[in-house]
């Protein structure tokens, strides 16, 4: 067979939802994947993990049957079994468990390792018609969508990166655009070309993306709204404010330039690190033009005041009115953007207004029972459906998530690709599609193209895809009847898409994807912004359980995890280029290109605890210990190591993974994870040190 490019979507957490050329090398056998030059924001760019796709999609490894503990929990040892018995073992343990607790014992757990609609969400139709608990989605965005929403209001959109040609200054905040995001850099490049654009970029740490900018702002992790307050305290006071914009476009410009008077840089350089001189210069970078865009990553919203920092940050292009010119404003995430009618998909309509919400960063504590609030007063979780996570690796505080899927009276079924640590865990285990297998249509965080993956080659022997699963287990437990439930995943991407008033699926991929760009008013919200009154707010909107911490006006919050003498470091556990989350991670590659776990440490810290460069290092606070070599950078602010992230739990002699130094403490005002936020020791080892807990594989560090 002659060697064939399909068209595809890269289906990964990932912002930029690639455009794929897929070259497909037999029915059951891809060779290189290739940036698709037919999505003009991608151009024909992806990262490196991807291209090499056959690794991951081929990879001996893969899940192929259905398989049974026959061991432990834990201990690894499955047999295999039909797709029948599995199914049926699964909904015979579901309805034992919601005979004797009810539905709301069943925890149906995912997240985004598919972010295409139906094979993401048909798990929240699951929910609705079998009445479980629901889960609030507390990973990635919901400290960023609070703090974006408080000033922005409900549009969860803007400016089209490609206007960065336009830009004379383009901000990278707390976002590693060479490992997380790469087109962004392409999109840089072209605007120094174009107009000799500068490129500011904020993060604590010189990571790849820092490497390549005009100005790095190295900040302590955490203070990045008492950076941007400063900054709106120079543009007020040198008169860089846009006032006329002000005047028609917010809602108390004279409030908040009164509130910033004493936010000066010489408070802000206190509490961030940086020098009065950064911060000036920033400010006049910043507020010299109006074409100023700011593309705002994730990274400084993984803190405790995280969503403090997003409304700050986004009350910047209000201050100087870059939104109203081209080349100007702000980008998050365009996810908000798709009009699309999922209704069918999640069923949502059908939630019967009494299942309690799950905080999923929580798991650690829902399933040890040590926080009884996090039940929200139902019962315990005995039975757990999981597809598309793998939250023994990438949830906080994992010591206590093991321990919680260690305990004996937890019948969990993992449905995945690969044999996680997660799925370790499992009573049984259920393989998994790739996106390669199955179909599916994918909204995106960094462009506007709607786009369509149908199924490249045949399924690896015996996998699934989620939503034959989801309905099999539905039928099983006589959920009520639902349309979507006798429709193939084929039919429910089509059938959606004809719900939004949208082209089919195929016309869809064949034609390039679906442009949703709403015009430069929209983007650049000429229109007004998304409150009542079209105005961004100062006084931020703020909503959820614990609103009343939360700064009337942008400024900096000292909820953080604070250094103590016992606790002298801020760790934070960046995006390694190779991994996606705790994905590819398990792929030869991925694993050579990273080495082995490191924590990146300046090398004035290491001499004060006593490291030296290459060392094995200990890093730990009250919640765990991991063990890993350090190196030593100067690019670090002062008091903060970085550890990339994510390797396995087995990758560390501890057996536990970095996310046993990260709390599961939600973020204010609604919840949210930290995985920035974390107090810390450092310390060296000797290989064999009495320190290191038993059981411990000291040798794994000699074979990294
Ligand atoms: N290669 C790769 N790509 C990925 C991922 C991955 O793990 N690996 N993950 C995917 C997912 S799920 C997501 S959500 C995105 C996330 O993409 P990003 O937004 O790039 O990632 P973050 O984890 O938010 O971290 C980005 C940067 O924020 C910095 N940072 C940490 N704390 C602070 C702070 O307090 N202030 C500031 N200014 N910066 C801070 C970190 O040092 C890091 O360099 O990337 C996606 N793409
Ligand atoms: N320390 C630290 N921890 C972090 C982060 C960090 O920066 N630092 N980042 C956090 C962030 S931003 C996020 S979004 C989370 C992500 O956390 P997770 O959602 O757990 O992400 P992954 O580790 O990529 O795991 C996704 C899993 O889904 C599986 N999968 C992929 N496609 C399919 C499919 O079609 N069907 C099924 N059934 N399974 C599939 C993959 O094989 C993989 O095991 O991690 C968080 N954890
Ligand atoms: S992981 Fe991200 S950058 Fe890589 S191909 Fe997928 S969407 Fe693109
Ligand atoms: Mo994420």
């Amino acid at each position: 067979m002659a060697v064939e490019i399909v068209r595809s979507t890269c289906p990964h957490d990932c912002p930029s939802a690639c455009a794929l050329d897929v070259e497909r090398l037999a029915p059951d056998r891809v060779g290189r994947v290739h940036g698709g030059r037919w999505n003009p924001y991608i151009d024909g760019v992806i990262c490196a993990k991807v291209a090499r796709y056959a690794e991951r999609v081929h990879n001996p490894d893969r899940l192929t049957t259905p398989l049974l503990r026959d061991g432990p929990k834990g201990s690894g040892r499955f047999k295999r079994i039909g797709w029948d018995e599995a199914l049926d073992r699964v909904a015979e343990a579901f309805a034992a468990a919601r005979r004797r607790h009810g539905p709301q014992t069943l925890w149906p757990y995912n997240y985004a390792g598919t972010m295409g609609l139906v094979q993401r969400d048909g798990i929240q139709r699951f929910r609705a018609l079998l009445g479980t608990s629901l889960q609030h989605d507390t990973f990635c965005t919901s400290l960023g969508n609070a703090g974006w929403a408080a000033g922005m209001g409900a549009h969860k959109w803007g400016v089209d990166p490609r206007e960065m040609v336009d830009s004379d200054v383009v901000v990278l905040w707390g976002l590693n655009a060479v490992h997380t995001q790469v087109q962004t850099m392409g999109w840089v490049a072209r605007a120094r070309k174009a107009r000799g654009a500068k490129l500011v970029v904020v993060d604590p740490y010189r990571n790849a993306t820092a490497e390549k900018a005009d100005l790095h702002l190295m900040l302590r992790p955490g203070t990045d709204a008492a950076l941007a307050c400063a900054v709106m305290h120079v543009l007020f006071r040198d008169g860089l404010a846009d006032r006329a914009y002000l005047a028609a476009s917010a809602d108390d410009p004279e409030g908040l330039e009164a509130h910033l008077r004493d936010r000066t840089p010489a408070w802000a350089a206190r509490i961030t690190g940086l020098s009065v001189d950064e911060i000036e210069t920033f400010a006049r970078l910043y507020g010299g033009t109006r074409r100023a865009y700011l593309r705002i990553g994730y990274g400084f919203t993984r803190s405790r005041n995280g969503a403090a920092a997003m409304h700050a940050v986004t009350s910047l292009p209000a201050v100087s009115g870059a939104w109203a010119h081209r080349g100007g404003g702000a980008l998050w995430s365009m996810s908000g953007l798709f009009p699309l009618d999922t209704s069918l998909i999640t069923a949502a309509e059908h939630r019967d207004g009494t299942q309690r919400w799950l905080d999923m960063s929580r798991i650690g504590a829902i399933l040890t029972g040590d926080e009884p609030d996090a039940l929200a007063g139902g019962p315990p979780v005995t039975a757990m459906l999981i597809q598309n996570t793998n939250p023994m690796v990438t949830a906080p505080d994992s010591t206590r998530v093991a321990r919680g899927f260690a305990r004996e009276d937890l019948f969990v079924c993992v449905h995945d690709q690969i044999l996680t640590e997660t799925a370790r865990m499992a009573d049984v285990v259920l393989p998994a599609t790739t996106f390669l297998e199955h179909d599916d249509l994918y909204k995106a965080g960094a462009h506007t193209v709607l786009q369509v993956g149908l199924q490249v080659i045949e399924p690896l022997a015996e996998a699934r895809c989620n939503h034959d699963v989801l309905r099999a287990l539905m039928a099983r437990l006589e959920a009520p009847a639902h349309v979507a439930n006798d429709m193939s995943a084929r039919e429910l991407v089509d059938e959606t898409l004809r719900l939004s008033g949208l082209p089919p699926a195929r016309e869809i991929r064949d034609g390039g994807g679906h442009d949703c760009a709403a015009g430069f008013d929209a983007h650049h919200f000429r229109k007004g912004f998304g409150h009542a009154d079209g105005r961004f707010r100062f006084h931020g909107a703020w909503h959820g359980a614990q609103a009343a911490v939360m700064p009337d006006l942008p400024d900096h919050l000292e909820t953080i995890e604070a250094v103590d003498a016992d606790h002298p470091f801020r760790l934070v556990t960046a995006p390694a280029r190779h991994f996606l989350n705790s994905s590819f991670n398990e792929t030869p590659t991925s694993r050579a290109m990273e080495r082995r776990p490191t924590v990146l440490v300046h090398p004035d810290d290491a001499a004060r605890v006593g490291l030296t460069d290459g060392a094995p290092a200990r890093l730990g606070n009250r919640r765990g210990i991991v063990t890993l070599r350090a190196r030593l950078i100067p690019g670090l602010a002062p008091g903060t190591v970085v550890v990339e992230s994510l390797w396995s739990a087995g990758a560390f002699p501890e057996g536990v993974g970095i996310n046993a130094l990260v709390g599961a403490d939600p973020g204010p005002p609604n919840g949210g994870a930290v995985f920035h936020d974390t107090a810390v020791w450092l310390r060296p080892v000797a290989v064999g040190d009495a320190e290191v807990p038993a059981g411990a594989d000291a040798a794994a560090l000699e074979l990294a």
